[in-house]
C-alpha cells in the first residue's frame, strides 16, 4: 500500500468495553485477571494484521468493582508475556507520569522494544484518578495544570534517556576488548522543577531508538503535551464535527512547533456493537444494555461530570450549570456533557447513549456500516485510525476483524500485510537519531565525564 493509511488498534478493555461483557454467554468472568485472555486478542490482532493492542492502566480500583472488572494486571508485565506469544502486532502499554519516575520507565520501556524487537509504544498518561492518588500519599487528584507540566518534564527526560546510547556505541570487539564505546553513552545531566536525573541509561539503545510515544488527554493542557511529544494520540469525539476540529487543532499546532509528517497521529476511541443486521445489532446492544446495573452507569457519569450523583435525576436533563472539574479529565467531561446538551437528553437517554459506560463514541451497525463510518472519518482526517472497543473480548474482535476488516480492505484502505516489523513499521513513523549523535556534544562521553 503507498500513501496515507489508516491504523486500527485494538483497546483491551478487559472483558470489553460494555460494562455487561463479562456477564455475556461464553465469556470467562475472571477472564481480565487472566494472561491468556490478552494472548488470546492480541493474537486474534495480529491474524487481522492490525497495528496494535493497548493496555490502559490505573494504579487504585477505581470503578465499582461490585459491578465489573477493572483496569488491574501491570500492562507492561502482560505485554512481555504477549510480546513472546506473538510476533508482528504492535503492544502499546500506558504508564502514568504522576505515579512513576522517569529512570524507570525508560528502561521498563527500552526493556521492552529490546524484548518484543522493537513493537513497544508507551501512551503518557497523567491520571485524573483521585483513588490512584489516594495511593501514593495524596488527599485528591493532583493539579491538571501541575501534572502536565510534570509530564512535559518527565517525557523529556524519558527521550533523553533513550537517546543517551548512540546507536553504535556498542562494539563488542573481542580481540582488541573493548566492549563498548564510552565516548557515545552520555549522561544527560538533568536538573529540572520536578527531577533531576544524571543518566545516561543502562540500556542500549533500543531497535525503534525511541519506543512510540503516544498520548492520551486533549485538554489544551494535553494537546500541549501532545504537540511537543507525541508519535499518536488516543483521543474521544462524539461527533464527527467534534473530531474534525480537534484533529485539525492538533496538526495545526504541530506544524507551529515546527513537526511535518502528519504527526501526531489521531487515533480516535471507537466502540463497536455489531450485527449481521441493523436489527440483530440493535438486538445485541439490548441484550448488553439488559445487564447493565443502573447504579453503576450512574456512579461512572457521576464520576465524569464531577457532580454529586444524588443531582442526576434519571428522567430530567443534567443540571444546567456543570463546571467544568477543576482537576478531573477534560476530555471524556466536554465529550459527555456536549453529547447530553446536543441531543437534549436526559440522564437515562444519555446513559443509554453512552451504553452505559465511557464518553468514548459507540456505532451500533452492521459491518457495512462501521466500515462507512471509518471511512468517512478517515478520508476526511477527522482520524488516522481508530482504537477499537468491541463490545465483548475476544468475540466482539472477532467478529470486527472477520466481518469489517475485510471490507476496509476491498475498498483499498487497510494493509492486507504487514510491511515491517516493528510498530514504527505499522504506523509509518520514523525511527530517530539520538540527539547525542546528531549534536555532538564537546563534553567528553561515559568515562571523561566529570559529572
Ligand atoms: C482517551 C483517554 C484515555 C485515558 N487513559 C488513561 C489511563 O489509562 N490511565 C490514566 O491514569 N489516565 C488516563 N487518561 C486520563 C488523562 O491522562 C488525564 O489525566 C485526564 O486529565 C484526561 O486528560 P485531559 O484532562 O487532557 O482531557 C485518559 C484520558 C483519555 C482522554
Amino acid at each position: 500500500m503507498s500513501g496515507r493509511q489508516l491504523h486500527l488498534n485494538v483497546n483491551i478493555l478487559h472483558a470489553g468495553f460494555s460494562p455487561a461483557a463479562w456477564r455475556m454467554d461464553g465469556v470467562d468472568p475472571y477472564a481480565a485477571f487472566t494472561v491468556e485472555h490478552y494472548v488470546q486478542v492480541a493474537k486474534i490482532a495480529e491474524r487481522a494484521k492490525l497495528d496494535a493492542v493497548f493496555l490502559a492502566d490505573q494504579a487504585a480500583i477505581s470503578d465499582r468493582i461490585d459491578y465489573r472488572p477493572i483496569t488491574s494486571l501491570e500492562p507492561t508485565i502482560v505485554l512481555a508475556t504477549v510480546a513472546a506469544a506473538t510476533e508482528r502486532i504492535g503492544l502499546i502499554a500506558t504508564a502514568s507520569t504522576s505515579f512513576n519516575e522517569p529512570y524507570n520507565i525508560a528502561r521498563r520501556f527500552a526493556t521492552l522494544d529490546h524484548v518484543s524487537g522493537g513493537r513497544i509504544g508507551w501512551n503518557i498518561v497523567t491520571t485524573a484518578d483521585p483513588a490512584s492518588a489516594r495511593n501514593f500519599g495524596l488527599t485528591g487528584a493532583i493539579d491538571h495544570g501541575r501534572r502536565y507540566e510534570r509530564a512535559a518534564e518527565f517525557t523529556e527526560i524519558v527521550k533523553a534517556l533513550w537517546d543517551s546510547w548512540e546507536d553504535d556505541a556498542f562494539v563488542g570487539d573481542v580481540a582488541s576488548g573493548r566492549f563498548v564505546d564510552a565516548a557515545k553513552v552520555h549522561p544527560i545531566e538533568h536538573k529540572g522543577t520536578h527531577f533531576s536525573v544524571h543518566g545516561p541509561h543502562n540500556v542500549p539503545r533500543s531497535p525503534q531508538g525511541h519506543p512510540v510515544v503516544v498520548q492520551a488527554g486533549g485538554s489544551d493542557d494535553g494537546k500541549e503535551l501532545a504537540t511537543r511529544h507525541a508519535e499518536a494520540v488516543f483521543s474521544a469525539s462524539q461527533s464527527f464535527e467534534e473530531a474534525l476540529g480537534y484533529a485539525r487543532e492538533l496538526k495545526a499546532r504541530a506544524v507551529a512547533y515546527g513537526r511535518s509528517g502528519g504527526v501526531p497521529l489521531n487515533l480516535a476511541g471507537l466502540a463497536t456493537i455489531i450485527g449481521g443486521t441493523e436489527a440483530e445489532a440493535e438486538r445485541r446492544q439490548e441484550e448488553l444494555w439488559d445487564r447493565i446495573p443502573l447504579d453503576y452507569s450512574l456512579t461512572r457519569l457521576s464520576g465524569v461530570l464531577g457532580i454529586d450523583r444524588e443531582r442526576l435525576k434519571l428522567d430530567e436533563k443534567l443540571p444546567d450549570v456543570i463546571p467544568l472539574p477543576p482537576n478531573g479529565g477534560h476530555t471524556f467531561f466536554k465529550a459527555t456533557l456536549a453529547l447530553a446538551r446536543s441531543n437534549d437528553f436526559t440522564v437515562r437517554q444519555l446513559i443509554r447513549a453512552l451504553n452505559g459506560s465511557t464518553g468514548h463514541r459507540t456505532i451500533v451497525g452492521t459491518p457495512e456500516q462501521i466500515a462507512d463510518d471509518i471511512e468517512k472519518w478517515f478520508l476526511a482526517g477527522a482520524a488516522d485510525g481508530f482504537n477499537l472497543m468491541p463490545d465483548v473480548l475476544p468475540t466482539g474482535l472477532e467478529v470486527f476483524v472477520d466481518t469489517v476488516v475485510p471490507i476496509l480492505r476491498r475498498r483499498g484502505l487497510f494493509r492486507s500485510e504487514y510491511e515491517g516489523r516493528t510498530l514504527r513499521d505499522h504506523l509509518g513513523l520514523a525511527r530517530p537519531e539520538s540527539r547525542f549523535a546528531i549534536r555532538p556534544r564537546k563534553a567528553p562521553g561515559l568515562l571523561g565525564s566529570t559529572h
